[in-house]
């Protein structure tokens, strides 16, 4: 008996067991099967349409169904398998629920709380490929013998590969295959978990605990499928240019004199800095849209300012607002109905501000209040919001399940309520006319379009730089670019190496800022000796060089879908060696970074997929493993030979475009698309800016077409920088 029940209008509605199940052809490398019935999705603003010309057929006597590069396969049981360009790349496994039990005498003693839980939908993949992605997870790159679960978690101790959650829940992984690989997303925001080869080690387990099965899947290239799956939740929106200099934090700068005096200190060491954060401190008792008079006096007048020095302020806003009768925030929103509540009371908790409550961001109607809050408080002058604490976290033990966040469940709003915060923050800039700028902690599928993010409370730890690079892999493997960590580490004390080594490993990281906790030593740059001051300033120099390419990967990245730093098997999905490669990075297709990784490290391996030139002095290696110097005064960079790659001048402390713009040529036919636009604000949308392709032959002869005319442009020069001895 055929699973099938009908194809009609493109869509397939089978049987698997008691349940009606439809499956659509978005695209001839992409399919989304789902219950009967599921309709809205957090991650995805429109859902796609279905193909219309799917051809229902036979295949080696089961039913399939043929489109694009695909065919899909319905077998009797109503689990799935798929063809790519007729190889078999993917196969459904029979799923059975389950109960997870917990070991609460392990929890009591205060170890991490064990999975207990009632999964109730999931499915199983064939599987023995590589796991790339999954968002923020800690441990190795590639993901198989682990398991994870997404459940927004803010646990503030040291993050390692034993833990299962962290502060982002996204949906999202690829299994790895030369000739094909395998873009999955399960838009379930529910608490779900994903078993990579760990208890079957032929298969992966992906299971929610409420719910239905909604399930996308992308086929092709690594580079395509993740493209694919993040052109359609919506990738990182382009930040202002100046988001790509160097930033400072610290909770937290406790007024406007210490602000001062970090932009004045910055300004002595000569180190370029493009934006400081306000942290807690800055608001009237913790409660937000407020700002402390006597810390803060004539704040209008003070950014304006700070802005005049190129300097621009970024306030810290927590989701919990403080429950006190006098404070309009709190005020309007009971008025209007915009808190969580919980049996029909506004649910209450315990965050910085003591005595809380929770907006229900849910509902779009706190969500336009909460925007229009943002714009106002964007009026002051402010240039971006760092939205934190939004998993929602609580001091007074977990939020139940049971309350309503706008119409629905915590249970099932959880793992979104950063990302409708985030919605919201957006809306807010939107409305004050703004480029968006906004920095989450907490994050779904789909929420790059809306906010950046950062790691979350990293320590000040070697262990906490070798666990950035996977890290930051698995979110940008997840659609999502403007991403960062703390560089020198949130808590305990970082040492003059240690915080070299974070700012060199982070030298490719879109979010670049120093950050550190209370009660931990003074962090910023110049607060150590002159030695570390000027390799920080080394560093942020040579960052500024990057920032025409980095800018022009962002922008690339919001129209196509492609991963700004990129793990080596993005870029060299033929090379064995890169497969679980997790000590270098890379940035674009042409920048190669591996930095030390230990203290008093001297010397590293590296491996080149293929010849790559030291960045400083052009000096060549071929492909395969080499020692390389990694003292502390060495910056391991590395540019692919046969690129060229649009950069600043050397020296500059500027991060808007120049009147000059570097190529920098490694040799070879070679081609660079660069982005030129006003650095901020939001004309870009309409069209004004410039995109031109610059192609250069094997004699050094360069070509410039402009596809896209929008603006004056700026450049008065435009110079090719020859790199590598044996180009002479
Ligand atoms: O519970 O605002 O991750 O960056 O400095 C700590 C204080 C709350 C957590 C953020 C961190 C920030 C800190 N916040």
């Amino acid at each position: 008996m055929s699973a099938i029940v009908q194809l009609e209008n493109g869509i397939t509605t089978f049987r698997r067991g008691e349940k009606l199940f439809q499956l659509e052809f978005i695209s001839p490398t992409a399919i989304r099967f789902y219950e009967t019935g599921r309709k809205e999705s957090y991650a995805i603003a429109k859902a796609p349409s279905p193909s219309q010309e799917v051809r229902r057929g036979e295949e080696e006597g089961e039913n399939a169904l043929f489109f694009g590069d695909l065919s899909v396969h319905i077998h009797k049981s109503g689990l799935l398998s798929v063809r790519y360009k007729n190889i078999p790349v993917f196969r459904e496994k029979p799923y059975q629920a389950q109960n997870k039990e917990s070991d609460l005498s392990a929890e009591k003693e205060g170890h991490l709380a064990k999975d207990k839980e009632t999964y109730t939908v999931g499915f199983g993949i064939e599987n023995n490929r590589p796991v790339y992605g999954l968002g923020d997870k800690a441990g190795p790159l590639d993901k198989r013998g682990y398991d994870f679960i997404n459940w927004n978690s803010d646990y503030p101790i040291p993050h390692n590969e034993a833990f299962k959650s962290l502060y982002k829940s996204i949906p999202f992984f690829s299994m790895f295959g030369e000739a094909c690989s395998v873009g999955v997303f399960v838009d379930n925001t529910f608490k779900t978990r994903f078993d990579f080869n760990k208890q079957d080690k032929d298969g992966i387990v992906v299971e929610s605990c409420g719910g239905v099965l909604d399930v996308y899947l992308f086929f092709g290239s690594l580079p395509n499928v993740i493209a694919e799956y993040t052109r359609l939740v919506g990738g990182s929106a382009l930040p202002p240019r100046w988001a790509l200099g160097a930033q400072q934090s610290r909770w937290s700068y406790g007024d406007a004199q210490e602000v001062e005096e970090v932009i004045a200190k910055y300004k002595e060491s000569d180190i370029p800095l493009s934006a400081v954060y306000l942290d807690i401190a800055y608001m009237d008792e913790f409660k937000d849209f407020t700002v402390d008079e006597k810390r803060f006096p004539n704040i209008s007048s003070w950014l304006k300012k700070v802005n005049q020095e190129g300097i621009h302020i970024v306030p810290i806003i927590d989701a919990g607002v403080k429950a006190e009768t006098v404070y309009p925030v709190y005020e309007e929103g009971l008025s209007i109905n915009a808190f969580c509540k919980d049996n029909g009371e506004v649910y209450h908790n315990e965050v910085w501000p003591g005595d809380s409550v929770f907006p229900a961001f849910n509902s779009s109607y706190t969500r336009l209040w909460w925007s229009e809050r943002v714009a106002d408080f964007l009026d002051l002058g402010f240039s971006g919001v760092w939205n934190d604490m939004n998993e929602p976290a609580s001091f007074n033990g977990p939020i139940p399940n049971s309350v309503d966040m706008g119409g629905k469940t915590h249970a099932e709003i959880h793992n979104v309520y950063g990302h409708l915060m985030s919605e919201a923050t957006y809306l807010g800039f939107l409305k004050a006319g703004k480029r968006p700028y906004v920095i989450t902690r907490a994050a779904y599928a789909g929420s790059a379009k809306f906010a950046g993010t950062w790691t979350g409370d990293n320590y000040s730890s070697y262990d906490h730089i070798r666990m950035m690079l996977p890290q930051l892999c698995g979110l940008s493997l997840s659609g999502y670019s403007y991403v960062g960590v703390d560089i020198g580490g949130f808590s305990g004390d970082a040492t003059c190496e240690l915080l070299v080594r974070f700012a060199q490993a982070s030298l490719f990281n879109p979010f670049f800022r120093n950050h550190s906790a209370c009660d931990t030593r003074s962090q910023e740059p110049y607060a150590f000796d002159e030695e570390t001051t000027r390799r920080y300033r080394d560093i942020v120099l040579t960052r500024y060089e990057l920032i025409p390419y980095l800018y022009d990967l962002l922008f690339l990245h919001q129209k196509t879908g492609i991963s700004v730093i990129r793990p080596l098997i993005y870029n060299f999905p033929k090379d064995p060696n890169v497969v679980n490669e997790n000590t270098e990075i890379m940035l674009g297709d042409n920048l190669l970074l591996a930095p030390a990784l230990f203290p008093g490290q001297a010397k590293r391996s590296v491996y080149f997929p293929c010849g790559f030139i030291n960045y400083f002095n052009g000096m060549r290696y071929g492909p395969g493993y080499h020692l390389i110097d990694c003292g502390l005064d060495e910056i391991p960079l590395f540019v692919k030979e046969g690129s060229l790659t649009p950069l600043a001048n050397k020296g500059t402390h500027d991060t808007d475009f120049g009147k000059e713009l570097r190529l920098l040529w490694t040799g070879g036919k070679a081609f660079a698309y660069h982005y030129e636009d006003e650095g901020d604000g939001l004309g870009y949308l309409n069209g004004e800016y410039n995109l031109y392709l610059f192609e250069i032959d094997e004699e050094g002869h360069l070509t410039i077409t402009t596809l896209n005319e929008g603006m004056v442009g700026k450049y008065e020069k435009i110079t090719v920088d020859h790199l590598g001895n044996d180009l002479e």
